[in-house]
């Protein structure tokens, strides 16, 4: 099976959507393995959440060296974060670097959007379509889409009538925004509206934050790389890469063995103290084994972030409008910050709590909220996304006998191992829903995910086999083993995108787990087990 152009018809062994850190490394892996691939990219170019999130202050909330690809010691060894916690122009200049590296721009087709893929049984491949009318076929698809590639604005009545610059933080200009004297807007406080926040500020006449719930935010404390601290990362990336892998989210932090409810009060308060004052997500990642299930140890942590905030805030009322009350510390993503709640404390910048003051309408002029109409040169949407499942219920995506696979997911994702669908033969799809990918340092459950599709399209080759689907039953144990693991953890209670809520998104106000919250070690040994055994779950012919 190659490439086949003789009928002016494109066909591949495999194609992959997406060029982000996931589908370049795809490309890669299956490339070496001898597959005609090819990529295609909505954007212009390779980058993913790199390429379209290029608004102010966007920048990992990971240790730059421990979210590096680990599969070229060549690329570690060349390559050079310049702080610890990189922004994002510096980790699109990364991607770029590889894929110029491996040359893997000649398989990437830019400015290619996918619309859907019939899968057509007798031949066994997909038909896959574009928005430019175009299509290709090919044995294996490879969703390579990410978590975040549906941005969603507010549903506010009278959106579009605003006349002044407005943007979706990931629908970014490619050119400079200037913030300097004008009156701007922000809404959403996540973990983008957080990063943003702190950046408009320094410049803007005016910041009116519209906050609709606060969120529980922490420390980042980035700083600049020293030359003693590069060579100490280069010459201990295999002890990251090795840490990274045994912790529960793949990050540098590895959880506290003991429980908060079990320890004294001084010993409780000098870790929150300890975390409190390291970079990174150590305060969510590494702190008592109980925090994110037992609601007591929870509280008591949430107690200690709470004073924290209010020693930081200048204004008590303000203070108390910043501190979450309907959720606890670390059961909606934690945005890291840099000095966000002393932003508060500045005259340029005013909160309106959404709580209070509901927003009525927009305006050509601004935003019209129950306490008056606010007048606005620039509003910027931190608004999110419809995360993970969202990304496909925009594609046709059609399996076998034509079922969609927005039908299957109506009442939450069903999957096996987060990467493969019955009904759907020959879909992969990295970073899917229920796969570890989902809560996770990316690209240490993208090269798990990668390298274990690598191997199982080399085994289908070896063997002369085309097809592969799971089984029913493999597909129910997957799902119920991912939502009992999720019941025990508090983030399953709470309104958040890891449950698929969005209300912005018609039939999204409904809490359907979407991620895997089982852990890294779990997740990688359950998918192993299933490769010993032959892929044992699924049926191959
Ligand atoms: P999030 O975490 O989904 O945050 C979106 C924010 O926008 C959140 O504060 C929302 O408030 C707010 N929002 C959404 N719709 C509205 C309307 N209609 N009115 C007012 N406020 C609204 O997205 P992020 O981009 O911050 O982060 C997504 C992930 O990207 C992040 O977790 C990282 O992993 C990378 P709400 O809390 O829903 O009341």
């Amino acid at each position: 099976m190659n490439a086949d152009t003789s009928s002016g018809v494109e066909r591949f062994d495999a194609v992959v959507i997406g060029a982000g850190v996931s589908g370049l490394y795809q490309l890669y892996r299956l490339r070496e393995l001898g597959l005609e691939v090819r990529v295609y990219e909505r954007g212009g170019g390779v980058g993913g959440t790199w390429y379209w999130n290029r608004y102010p202050g966007a920048r990992f909330d990971s240790e730059s060296y421990s979210y590096a690809y680990s599969f070229s010691d060549e690329l570690l060894e060349e390559w050079e974060w310049s702080e610890h916690f990189a922004a994002q122009p510096e980790t699109l200049r990364y991607l770029e670097f590889v894929a110029d590296k491996f040359e893997l721009r000649r398989d990437i087709r830019f400015d290619m959007t996918m619309t859907g893929a019939h899968w057509q049984e007798a031949a066994r491949e997909w038909e896959i379509f574009f928005a430019d009318g175009s299509r290709v076929y090919a044995r294996f698809l490879i969703t390579a889409i990410g978590g975040f590639a549906t941005p969603t604005l507010p549903a506010i009545e009278g959106r579009d009538s605003y006349a002044g610059e407005a943007y979706h933080t990931a629908q970014w200009p490619h050119r400079p925004v200037d913030f300097a004297g004008k009156r701007v807007a922000v809404i959403g406080t996540g973990a983008t509206g957080v990063q943003v926040i702190q950046e408009v500020a320094k410049t803007a006449a005016t910041l009116s934050v519209f906050q609709r719930q606060p969120n529980w935010c922490a420390p980042l404390l980035n700083r600049p790389i020293t030359p003693e601290e590069q060579r100490r990362i280069k010459a201990g990336y295999k002890q990251i890469f090795a840490l990274c892998n045994e912790t529960f989210a793949g990050f540098m932090h590895q959880s506290d063995r003991r429980n908060a409810v079990e320890v004294s009060a001084e010993e409780r308060e000098a870790l929150f103290e300890k975390l409190y004052g390291e970079p990174g997500f150590g305060i969510w990642m590494a702190n008592f084994r109980d925090v994110m299930i037992d609601a007591r140890a929870n509280a008591l942590l949430s107690d200690f972030i709470a004073r924290k905030i209010r020693s930081r805030v200048n204004d008590p009322a303000i203070a108390e409008k910043l501190i979450p009350t309907n959720h606890g510390f670390g059961t909606r993503r934690v945005p890291l910050e840099t000095n966000y709640y002393e932003v508060y404390n500045q005259p340029n910048v005013r909160l309106v709590d959404l709580r209070e003051t509901p927003i009525l309408r927009m305006a050509p002029s601004g935003i019209v909220t129950t306490a008056g109409a606010f007048d606005f040169d620039l509003i910027v949407f931190a608004t999110g996304f419809d995360a993970v499942t969202g990304g496909y219920s925009r594609l046709d995506l059609r399996g076998a006998g034509g079922r969609r696979l927005v039908d299957k997911w109506a009442e939450g994702p069903r999957t096996f191992l987060g990467l493969l669908h019955e009904g759907f033969p020959n879909l992969v799809t990295l970073v899917g829903p229920h796969n570890a990918a989902t809560f996770c340092n990316m690209p240490r459950c993208i090269e798990q995910n990668v390298e274990w599709v690598t191997r199982l399209l080399a085994r289908l080759r070896a063997q002369g086999r085309t097809r592969i689907e799971p089984t029913p039953a493999a597909e129910d144990e997957w799902t119920a083993h991912v939502l009992d693991g999720a019941a025990r953890m508090l983030l399953t209670k709470v309104d958040s995108w890891f449950n698929g809520v969005n209300r912005n998104v018609a039939g999204r106000d409904v809490r359907r787990f979407q991620l895997y919250a089982n852990g890294l070690p779990t997740y990688r040994r359950r998918c192993e087990e299933v490769a010993a055994q032959d892929y044992a779950g699924t049926v191959i012919a």
